[in-house]
């Protein structure tokens, strides 16, 4: 069976673009909000197979996008590994924050496997329910991006916590991300085993780290994890998605080794199929506040990315997550755009 996804990602230009949406499951849709005021908070969600995989499946019965992608969050790696993690209603991730060594000494990755079990048994559940042309891709947070929160004790703004930590404690920090990457490729792998047939990694707050700090922080851990994957699971390819990082896309391209490239909208589907679609194929990248406001807007724009990038491989996504606020009929529209584009000669 073909899967435009997969082809897409090896290289390949089909009959059409294939999509599918960051955050495609999730608060816009009733259906999920339905499930999660039935669960015991979100992490009751992600770890109850039954009901992940159900939330995983929705967005695809609704828009049948070419890839549904496992339903779970970044921050189970952390607590897989030993540190404490809540979701608070209206206010987002809670962590008990790294501070010491001491604290960065009791986390242990060999707990990973285990503490993340109902997440497999999800992507077991998903993967014999989706239809066979529908690929279905796993995800890690990259190190750095799931240090910021280990650190911080939750989003912020500015990132000088984990900046400064990381710059004045470097071998602490350097462990840190050692340990990641250790928990990250066994969790990895164990979604390949599970029946995962491509992998993301989200490295959403790359933007926040300095040039100097790039290689160390944000492309070396990344390499790390794509070559100890492609060790056990050479055939599964691998999505870079490292937000607002521009100029440095081709750098963290080529150092990691990733597959494929996710792209934010900083840069444009223009620059990107004369810059990056010659070095692999990409994904992206149509900022999500044009799905958001909705009317011809979608369209126009969903077109020049379509003009841009379809005659190589290409994957249709958003530059970023599908915003919360965002009415389902939005992304019908847009599903049906991309399905019927036919500039392809
Ligand atoms: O209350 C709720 O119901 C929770 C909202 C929610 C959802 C739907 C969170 C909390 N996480 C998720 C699911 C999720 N998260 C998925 C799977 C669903 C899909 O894409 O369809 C994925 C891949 C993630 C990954 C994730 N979690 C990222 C990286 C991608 C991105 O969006 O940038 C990050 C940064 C997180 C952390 C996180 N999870 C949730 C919140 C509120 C946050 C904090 C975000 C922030 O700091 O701004």
């Amino acid at each position: 069976m073909t899967n435009l996804f997969l082809d897409a990602l090896a290289g390949k230009t089909g009959s059409r673009p294939p999509f599918w949406f960051m955050r495609q499951a999730g608060r816009y849709l009733p259906e999920y909000r339905e499930l999660r005021a039935k669960a015991d908070g979100f992490l009751d969600l992600c770890y109850t197979p039954e009901r992940a995989a159900r939330v995983t499946l929705q967005p695809i019965e609704r828009f049948r996008p070419d890839a549904a992608i496992l339903f779970s969050d970044i921050l189970v790696v952390p607590q897989a590994i030993g540190q404490t993690v809540g979701f608070v209603e209206g206010r987002g991730p809670v962590l008990d924050p790294i501070k010491s060594a001491a604290q960065l000494a009791a986390l242990d990755p060999g707990r990973t496997l285990e503490h993340l079990a109902p997440v497999f048994e999800t992507v077991r559940l998903v993967r014999s329910e989706l239809p066979d042309d529908v690929a279905l891709i796993g995800f890690a947070g990259a190190p750095w991006t799931v240090a910021t929160y280990m650190i911080e004790g939750g989003s912020t703004r500015d990132f000088n916590t984990v900046k400064s930590w990381a710059i004045s404690n470097r071998e602490a920090f350097e462990t840190m991300l050692n340990l990641l990457v250790e928990s990250t490729t066994a969790y990895l792998v164990a979604q390949v085993e599970s029946g995962a047939q491509a992998l993301q990694l989200f490295d959403t707050w790359a933007n926040a780290v300095p040039a100097s700090e790039f290689d160390n922080w944000v492309s070396e851990p990344t390499a790390r994890i794509v070559s100890a994957v492609k060790a056990k699971a050479p055939d599964i390819p691998i999505i870079g998605f490292a937000r607002g990082i521009g100029p440095r896309l081709p750098d963290y391209i080529r150092k990691t080794g990733i597959d494929a490239v996710g792209l934010d909208s900083s840069i444009s589907p223009a620059e990107a199929a004369r810059d990056i679609q010659p070095i692999c194929p990409v994904q992206g990248n149509l900022d999500p506040a044009y799905l958001l406001s909705g009317g011809d807007e979608i369209e126009r724009a969903a077109r020049e990315v379509l003009k841009e990038l379809s005659d190589g491989p290409f994957v249709f996504n958003l530059a970023h997550g599908i915003n919360k606020e965002t009415p389902p009929s939005h992304v019908e529209r847009l599903a049906e755009i991309i399905r019927t584009w036919e500039s392809r000669a």
